[in-house]
């Protein structure tokens, strides 16, 4: 029996989907994205069986609902390339991406949204590619009414947000202290937890090149500006910048 493409319910410009996104195709796997609107994201997610966030992955009877499931889905239906590196070593960079998706992507996601929740115009456009009519169309609409509960689920209300915020500090810097000069986090081959890393970062680094869908320049982004261009000047952000240009880019 010949089973259907998966789908992949996305919100398309988000880190998280961006993680599963990267790793199906890593592992050659095809599959069908359906991007949807902000907020209606939400719904679709649960209309798919998720849990209200994306990416959701449904494949025949199967409903996967969090990216790092995702992940373990795609290496264990990839062909030989293997997304953990073996042994022991595997472990590691799984919690490493358990921690990275629990710990970094919100708080990357929050430095984009410090500038977005006033610049709602801004989100509506780079949320918006590839959407179906209907969900473009409300789109604005949705981000108006839905603007409180962004603020609070963002934790935006209250403190100016004044710079690099400690957590991402510390990540990056444990990322580049295990980096030490080495191409990959594991060994000599691109495993999760480099892809983890580099999409958890990208709502604050803006990948110049490689990101597959459309993101603002940092310039757009005034009021983070700053903090994104001091994440990217980081060895850690280099290497996200990197691994974007050289692994995720699109083959010439
Ligand atoms: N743990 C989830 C988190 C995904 C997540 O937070 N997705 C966001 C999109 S950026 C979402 O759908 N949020 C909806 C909400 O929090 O209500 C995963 O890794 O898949």
């Amino acid at each position: 029996v010949e089973t259907a493409e998966p789908r992949l319910i996305t919100l398309q410009i988000s880190p998280f989907n961006e993680l599963a996104r990267w790793s199906l195709e890593r592992c050659g796997i095809a599959y069908r994205e359906e991007p949807q609107a902000l907020i209606w994201h939400t719904i679709a997610s649960r209309r798919a069986g998720g849990k209200g966030t994306t990416p959701v992955l449904i494949c025949g009877d199967e409903i996967v609902p969090e990216s790092a499931e995702i992940v373990e889905w795609a290496d264990r239906n990839s062909g030989p390339l293997r997304l953990f590196p073996s042994g022991p070593e595997g472990e590691e960079a799984r919690q490493l991406m358990v921690r990275l998706i629990s710990e970094l992507g919100p708080e990357t996601r929050r430095i984009a949204w410090t500038h977005l929740i006033d610049d709602l115009e801004l989100a509506d456009r780079y949320w918006g590619h590839e959407l179906a009519p209907g969900q473009r169309r409300a789109q604005p609409f949705l981000l108006r009414i839905a603007r409180p509960a962004i603020r609070r689920r963002m934790r935006l209300g209250g403190a100016e947000l004044d710079g690099v915020p400690v957590r991402v500090s510390e990540i990056f810097d444990e990322i580049a202290a295990r980096l030490d000069g080495r191409r990959f986090l594991f060994g000599e081959t691109l495993s999760a937890a480099d892809i983890a890393f580099a999409a958890m970062a990208s709502p604050a680094i803006l990948p110049d090149r490689g990101f597959p869908v459309p993101l603002p320049d940092p310039e757009a982004m005034s009021t983070v500006t700053p903090i994104i261009d001091a994440l990217r000047a980081h060895p850690a952000g280099q290497f996200a910048l990197r691994l974007y240009r050289e692994e995720r880019a699109a083959a010439p």
